[in-house]
């Protein structure tokens, strides 16, 4: 008999709610579960690819080390454990804690066993940690950090009752929302403009969300920060800042409207790329709205100027009264705060340190972690503290890291690599060792990070939906397998880290660690209130997850800095701003090698960073790594649609098809990332025939936001040109004997 799980899409920030119908081990049906408190029924075409990750024959099922021509055998689950700690023993035994590296990839925050990968980083007690989030949304936490007092929250956009949002640099109507979970996107915001109220994007290309706004604004690349100064400029010129209820809390006004001065819509207008006119309007009209809300996304984060812009996108919110209240920029009431939760499994620390520096790139540390960007040249450059070994959990960083081609030719000089995953991609085919989880439909799950940022307070549990194949481990039983076996040996953080980790291997399942962090938590039994006592158990009962209400006004009790107040002008951004003006001058010109366009980044709906491209039905339709150039651009290079171009910048070339569109803004080229399935080895068959090219391999490490060292892929500085006939026929060749593209 057929029966119906409900639970929720894991693979991007919506976590819609899915009802996946099943018999036995086989997975009918998923459709979107119009029951569930949050989604209310809304699925995207990726929830259906659950189905393809789940049978795809392309997955590893058993544990495989690599022999020694470069081929896979299968292990047995003990064997390979013992074989990957043995091999992280020497390591560590010949070169020190430092030597090993980690790197915790994105689905880390789409699973309930990120918590066993910290208790794994206390294990091995290095400072060699690198993740996602210095790729993604670093320069917001640090924007919390300065101005809230902590790192871990983030002011999210009140969806469901602003009267005006201004979108910077995201493209929620494809990504479905990021540090704004709000499944069915495009009706919130189509809802926004029903009820009266206006939508506003700020993009260099006329996006999906664009297209459903009012108003689109075509920015330069990396010109927000200008663009902002001169909207808050206009604020203050015009006697539009009241920062209303919070007034008594915050601190800083003064020095923004003297920073701000300078800023006139003219001067903002000249380095942002956005006329005078429509600066002082969209000050006016944000100033006007009853309630109003910016919120910035990768976009902006990842440009040279990406804290400070988010900084002036609160300042903004701030300013005009729109911070913690409703319809403004407001923050959750999540069921797990993740101060407490990250403190009990063992991490603290979370700050932008500037003197804990890494040893090769001199990168500033962040929450414990060193930005990805410098992790290659800590494995090739030799020298007390060289990285030689190296853990990977849920990540593709030779296709996601900026310079990714200089890390996919750093990883093959490892003494050792373990990786965690389900497939061998690009990166994991360096690793000695694989160990694959079993797929999200087999196993169980409590979603802790996203009700953290999404736009409405809610918690839900997924139940496996599917038993897990015989022998099938899921990835918190396999990474503290590997815990356990380093726990001798391994430890450097004393008797408290090690009696920490003891403790927390011996809790064992994320489910009791989560059952401890909700007690703790504001609907915890330790708390008054119609939903205290909340537990796992009592989450996994509400078959449709359970709805907590609408955001709620948290300030000032919720700061976390000395007296409790927003810090609207910390030092460190104040001076970032007054660099601001010769970084405008250096930026939009061409340099002398010719790079005369920018790079900037596109994602896509049937898509989701580097993993999905082995699903048949998502990948079907026109080749979607192509470049995107403006009409005028292509012109003047002599380029027409369907042209196989070479993009190349400081550090490498790439080539590809353009797509002439007059989307774009002038000057810019826009090519998504994730793509590059064609490298030797790769065990993704549908998606190495029809490869694509790594933009990753022409984003340089060295191109970083100045003041975290997250990733500025939309700053990169590239030249596009017409591929030479001969290398045109050799990569058509090429591309037939790969099975045509
Ligand atoms: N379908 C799908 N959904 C996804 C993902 C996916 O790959 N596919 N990835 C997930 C992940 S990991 C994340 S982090 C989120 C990201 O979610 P979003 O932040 O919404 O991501 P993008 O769609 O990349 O939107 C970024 C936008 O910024 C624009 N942009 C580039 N440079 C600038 C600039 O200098 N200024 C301004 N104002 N705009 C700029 C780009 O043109 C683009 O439209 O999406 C998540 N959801
Ligand atoms: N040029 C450019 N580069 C970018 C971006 C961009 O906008 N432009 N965006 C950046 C952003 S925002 C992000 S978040 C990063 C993402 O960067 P990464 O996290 O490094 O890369 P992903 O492509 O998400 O790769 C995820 C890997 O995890 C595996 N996986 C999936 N589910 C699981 C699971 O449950 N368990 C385990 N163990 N493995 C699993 C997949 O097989 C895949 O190999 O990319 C960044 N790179
Ligand atoms: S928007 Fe799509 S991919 Fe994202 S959670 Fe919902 S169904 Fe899954
Ligand atoms: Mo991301």
């Amino acid at each position: 008999m057929p029966t119906t799980v409900h639970r929720q899409c894991n693979l991007c920030e919506a976590h819609c709610g899915i009802a996946v119908e099943v018999q036995g081990t086989k997975v009918l049906r998923i459709t979107g579960d119009p029951e569930d408190h949050f989604s209310r029924g809304y699925i995207c075409p990726k929830a259906a690819a659950l189905t393809d990750l789940y049978e795809d024959p392309d997955r590893v099922t058993t544990p495989l080390r690599k022999t020694a021509d470069g081929g896979w055998e299968p292990l047995g689950w003990d064997e390979a454990l013992d074989a990957a700690a043995a091999g992280l023993r020497r390591v560590r035994e010949q070169h020190g804690a430092d030597a090993i590296a980690n790197y915790l990839g994105n689905p880390g925050a789409h699973s309930w066993s990120v918590l066993a990968f910290l208790t794994l980083r206390l294990v091995l007690g290095t400072r060699n940690n690198y993740s996602a989030t210095s790729t993604d949304q670093l320069p917001q936490h640090l924007t919390s950090a300065e101005m809230l007092g902590t790192p871990l929250v983030f002011p999210i956009p009140d969806l469901e009752r602003t009267d005006h949002l201004l979108v910077l640099g995201a493209n929620p109507a494809v990504s479905n929302g990021s540090v704004m979970s709000a499944p069915g996107v495009r009706d919130r915001l189509r809802a926004v403009k029903a009820r009266g109220g206006t939508v506003i994007v700020v993009d260099p290309r006329r996006t999906e969300t664009a297209r459903l706004a009012d108003e689109h604004v075509a920015v330069r690349p990396g010109g927000d920060p200008y663009l902002l100064l001169g909207v808050i400029g206009v604020l203050f010129a015009e006697g539009l800042v009241a920062v209303g209820r919070l007034a008594e809390h915050v601190d800083g006004v003064e020095e923004l409207r003297a920073l701000t001065a300078a800023w006139t819509p003219q001067r903002a207008a000249e380095h942002s790329g956005v006329d005078a006119d429509t600066i002082v309007r969209l000050a006016r009209g944000f100033a006007a709205a009853p309630s109003a809300v910016a919120y910035g996304r990768v976009g902006v984060c990842q440009t040279q100027t990406g804290t400070v812009t988010h900084w002036l996108i609160t300042a903004l919110n701030t300013l005009t009264g729109n911070l913690d209240r409703p319809g403004g920029a407001m923050f959750t009431t999540p069921p797990v705060d993740p101060t407490p939760l990250l403190q009990l499994v063992g991490k603290t620390g979370f700050r932008l340190h500037r003197t804990r520096t890494a040893r090769v790139s001199g990168l500033p540390n962040m929450n414990g972690e060193f930005p990805i960007a410098g992790l290659a040249d800590e494995i090739t450059t030799p020298g007390d503290g060289q990285v030689r070994g190296l853990v990977v959990y849920a990540g593709n960083p030779v296709l996601s890291a900026p310079g990714g081609a200089a890390l996919d030719a750093a990883l093959p000089q490892l003494d050792f690599m373990v990786a965690i995953d389900q497939y061998v991609t690009e990166t994991t085919r360096h690793a000695d060792i694989i160990l694959p989880p079993v797929s999200a439909l087999e196993r169980d799950d409590l979603d802790f990070v996203m009700p953290a940022v999404s736009v409405r307070n809610h918690v839900r549990f997924s139940p496996a939906a599917v038993p897990k194949r015989p022998g099938g481990r899921e990835d918190w039983q396999i990474i503290n397998g590997l815990s356990r076996r380093l726990g001798t040996g391994l430890r450097r953080r004393g008797v408290a880290g090690a009696v920490h980790a003891a403790t927390l291997l011996k809790l064992d399942s994320p489910a009791r660690i989560l059952d401890l962090a909700l007690a703790m938590g504001p609907y915890g039994v330790l708390r008054r209130g119609p939903l205290k006592g909340l537990t796992v158990a009592r989450v996994r009962a509400a078959e449709h997850g359970i709805d907590l209400g609408p955001l709620e006004p948290r300030l000032p009790g919720m700061l976390t800095t000395p007296g409790r107040r927003v810090q609207l002008a910390p030092e460190l951004f104040v001076e970032e701003a007054r660099r601001l003006d010769a970084q405008a001058r250096e930026q939009g010109e061409a340099t002398a090698d010719g790079f005369d366009l920018t790079l900037i980044g596109r994602r896509s709906l049937r898509s989701n960073n580097s993993w999905l491209h082995n699903s048949r039905r998502l990948m079907k339709g026109a080749d979607r790594c192509v470049a995107l150039l403006h009409p005028d651009d292509a012109q003047a290079r002599g380029l027409s649609d369907g042209a196989l171009v070479r993009v190349s910048s400081r550090v490498g070339a790439i080539d590809l098809p353009v797509q002439v569109s007059d989307e774009l803004r002038p000057g810019v080229v826009s090519i998504p990332h994730g793509f590059g399935h064609g490298r030797e080895g790769v065990g993704w068959t549908h998606a190495a025939a029809k490869p694509g090219v790594s933009v990753n391999d022409i984003t340089d490490p060295t191109v970083l936001d100045r003041l975290t060292g997250n990733a500025a892929y939309n700053s990169v500085a590239v030249r596009v040109e017409a591929v030479p006939v001969d290398a045109a026929a050799a990569a058509d060749d090429a591309a037939l004997a790969a099975g045509g593209r």
